[in-house]
């Protein structure tokens, strides 16, 4: 496969390089694109130098798959350039997700709506993707009824300029925010612009996103997106109220047997999830699995993923891997 890593020198783009590595996803030639800024300079792959092309240089070299990962706006103007010439992209900015005729994918979840029309894939937000691993099997057992979530973000979803803000208030130097205000000794309660109803467009694509990926809008969301001084992954407090009972040695069960997801769950020997332990791992961790004692038919969670990883590059890449699987690339 010819592959385009479009936005190949940014923070998920250069994380997109490596899971294509490590993966050994079939590269026969990698094309990594950017500005016209940063054309020209070298990328590592598998031990190999590659040059960075531009937009239009790429589509010339007609690659099998795009992964875009160069901003909404990028997007919006690139990817119909790619689908045009009839390269399937794969974009991990929020421009297509909410499309009606764009497909919104987390592939332990959905990748069975995907076919050979669709030239435009959207990977969905990275606190989106990890909470939807583990509500899918949760909601075909005793079907999802509400779910209310309340994250613990990392730094890196912010980008280069968050983490550098992070590390120069550590050290206590000056240096370019960010934020609005401090991060580190801070916690901050919005992620993303404030939308008219008083959630942010982050809470409100948890929202919208996880109904869309699920398929069904009658299961109820509400969030509480907060940036926290981390670096390792999205932690999220998730609790989800069923239609129908539960056992709780059958829910540990139904997650151990879940593709991608790794149940760390031992109280008694305090093991649980932690971000610093799902740094530049591909799969969704959960625990402190246990019934909220305060309603019936309800669960508590506690998840944790590397946003840079499950929650955009490797999702990418895994849709890539299932286009691939299914034959539906060049179609
Ligand atoms: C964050 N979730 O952690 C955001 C970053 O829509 O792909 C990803 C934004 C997106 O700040």
């Amino acid at each position: 496969m010819k592959v385009a890593v479009v936005g190949a020198t940014g923070l998920v783009g250069s994380v997109m390089l490596k899971v294509l590595a490590e993966r050994n996803f079939p590269v026969t030639e990698l094309i990594p694109v950017a500005s016209a800024k940063s054309a020209g300079k070298q990328v590592d792959f598998k031990g190999k130098k590659y040059t960075v092309v531009t937009v239009e240089d790429a589509i010339k070299m007609k690659p099998d798959v795009a992964l875009f990962s160069a901003g909404g706006g990028t997007s919006l103007e690139q990817a119909p350039l790619f689908a045009e010439a009839g390269i399937t992209v794969i974009d991990n900015s929020s421009a297509w997700r909410m499309d009606p005729s764009k497909k919104l994918v987390v592939p332990e979840v959905n990748a069975h709506v995907l076919t050979a029309e669709d030239k435009i894939i959207a990977n969905p937000n990275c606190s989106t993707i990890q909470m939807v691993v583990v509500l899918q099997p949760l909601h075909a057992k005793y079907k999802i009824k509400r779910v209310v979530v309340s994250t613990y973000q990392s730094v890196t979803g912010t980008g280069v300029k968050a983490v550098e803000q992070l590390m120069n208030e550590r050290k206590g130097v000056d240096g370019p925010m960010a934020y609005a205000y401090p991060i580190d000794l801070n916690v901050i309660p919005q992620i993303d612009v404030f939308q008219d109803n008083g959630y942010t467009k982050e809470e409100m694509k948890m929202i919208k996103e996880t109904n869309k990926i699920m398929g069904d809008d009658s299961i109820r969301v509400t969030a509480t997106t907060v940036r926290i001084p981390v670096m390792g992954g999205h932690s999220e407090s998730v609790n989800i109220e069923f239609e129908n009972d539960f056992d709780l040695a059958e829910v540990r069960s139904i997650l151990e047997q879940q593709e991608g997801v790794i149940v760390v769950d031992d109280p008694a020997n305090a093991k649980y999830p932690m971000p610093k332990d799902a740094h530049e791992k591909d799969e969704v961790f959960v625990g402190r699995i246990r019934r909220d004692e305060s309603q019936d038919k309800t669960l508590n969670l506690w998840v944790v993923a590397d946003n840079l990883r499950k929650g955009a590059a490797t999702n990418a890449v895994q849709i890539a891997e299932y286009l691939v699987k299914q034959g539906l690339l060049n179609k």
